[in-house]
């Protein structure tokens, strides 16, 4: 099921000449409206009416997240305040946060970018989705909302929180799909389980799940609790919000809605592309937005592109999960661990629940990581030699897929802090 299959399916060639004529108009529109850009281009020497292949993008500047800040709250917004009818900003959890806006257009686009997403995972009008995303200055809530109504399913803007009254809801309204961050759906089942809820009195099938990197083992766990197919969608502000890239059924890649956004892969050390198939950080251009269009935006997330075609017969390219983000990437003792691979890891192991955090001190000159794991109830009651034999077993398996040494501290179910929103796993204790 495509929900634009003129687009979705679209022969590469003519793609590409799609490209090029709307990054043509991207160019000189920045050109044009943003004094910014203006200035980038000219001390590079590039005029936007010498654009010939999508190739010369590269000799553009980047733009980064610090370009958005320096620019707070309106400097980069390419139409003027009369054509932006809605305004988004990111969460600003480092410093100031960044202000995105959305010319009526931008909204039908995003909309329908949405709805591919969807309709990738198997909404369709006779859905009833739950979206259980924050609905605010964050796009995820308003971004899935949209989409959906443009598919046409029955949309329950419930907003995060409130997890005894989610689960009513979605038991008394029939909720086939819930949407949300993967972290806050595993808390949603979770109270269900202690709520003794069974999961067969409820409607649901599908679970749409993104704004944050979450593992294959996170899926097989959510998958298994709430008994859905659960999919992976992924966008960030500063580029539209939920709709860049969606898994289809397949569920090996998501596919980025190329015909939007024109997506390069760079080593995020040297800022040269990396070699196909090799991971790296991806960098986004728009190629459609109007009122907050972006030129090589450094996303700081790392992910990998795949270029083989989809059995599903899309044939926008896939990339695979985010696995990490350059900011996200811990170093300790100067090797590069991201929490995914730890989550991975703890997911394996018998009698670990799916919560866990990551603690990095700083002991003279060294680094000492304790990763704080959630066990099941049973092992405290069990002696002691079993919780040892656990502990040791989960430090023999992480030191194996990182190749370094931590502490691991095995602590009672619940005394980890759950998430409604974003999950928030790692706490850095070190002063750079
Ligand atoms: O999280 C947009 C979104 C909302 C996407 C709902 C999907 C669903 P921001 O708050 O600006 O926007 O955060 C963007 O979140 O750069 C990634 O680091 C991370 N992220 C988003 N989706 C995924 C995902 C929204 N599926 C930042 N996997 C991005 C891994 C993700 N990381």
């Amino acid at each position: 099921m495509y929900w634009q299959p003129e687009s979705e399916c679209m022969d590469r060639e003519e793609l590409e000449q799609l490209q090029i004529e709307r990054l043509e108009s991207t160019l000189s529109r920045v050109y044009m409206n943003v004094p910014f850009y203006r200035k980038r281009f000219d001390e590079v020497k590039f005029n936007p009416d010498d654009l010939r292949s999508l190739d010369d993008l590269k000799k553009l500047p980047f733009t980064t997240k610090n370009d958005l800040r320096d620019n707070y709250p309106y400097g980069l917004f390419a139409v003027p305040l009369r054509e932006v009818v809605r305004v988004h900003a990111s969460s600003g959890t480092t410093g100031m946060a960044t202000v995105v806006g959305y010319s009526r257009n931008d909204i039908k686009t995003w909309s329908n970018l949405v709805a591919r997403i969807l309709t990738a995972g198997g909404i369709t009008k006779d859905d009833v989705i739950q979206i259980s995303f924050n609905y605010g200055l964050f796009t995820g809530a308003f971004g899935l909302h949209y989409g959906a109504e443009r598919v046409g399913a029955s949309v329950i803007p419930i907003s995060s929180g409130n997890t005894k009254r989610q689960i009513q809801i979605m038991q008394d309204f029939k909720t086939t799909a819930l949407v949300g961050t993967p972290s806050y759906a595993m808390l949603i089942a979770d109270t269900m389980m202690e709520m003794g809820i069974n999961r067969n009195s409820l409607s649901l099938k599908y679970g749409l799940f993104g704004a944050e990197p979450w593992s294959e083992a996170m899926r097989k766990e959510l998958e298994n609790k709430l008994k859905i197919v659960a999919t992976d969608n992924y966008g960030l502000s500063e580029v539209m919000g939920p709709g860049v890239a969606g898994e289809c059924m397949e569920r090996h890649g998501l596919h980025i809605a190329e015909d939007h956004f024109l997506v390069e892969l760079i080593n995020p050390a040297t800022l040269e592309p990396v070699a196909p198939g090799e991971a790296g950080e991806l960098v986004i251009t728009t190629l459609t937005k109007e009122a907050f269009p972006v030129i090589r935006y450094r996303t700081r997330d790392l992910t990998r592109l795949i270029p083989e075609p989809c059995a599903c017969g899309r044939t926008m390219r896939r990339m695979a999960r985010v696995f990490g983000r350059t900011d996200d990437m811990l170093i300790i003792r100067g090797v590069n661990v991201f929490p995914q691979q730890i989550e991975t890891v703890l997911f394996e192991i018998e009698g670990v629940a799916p919560h866990y955090q990551i603690v990095i001190d700083r002991k003279g000159a060294l680094d000492e990581t304790t990763v704080n794991v959630e066990v099941s109830e049973s092992i405290f009651f069990d002696e002691m030699k079993k919780q040892s034999e656990l502990k040791e077993t989960i430090k023999k398996r992480l030191a194996g897929e990182l190749g370094i040494s931590v502490e691991v501290k095995l602590v009672e179910k619940k005394t980890l802090e759950r998430f409604e929103g974003k999950a928030k796993r790692v706490i850095d204790n070190r002063k750079f």
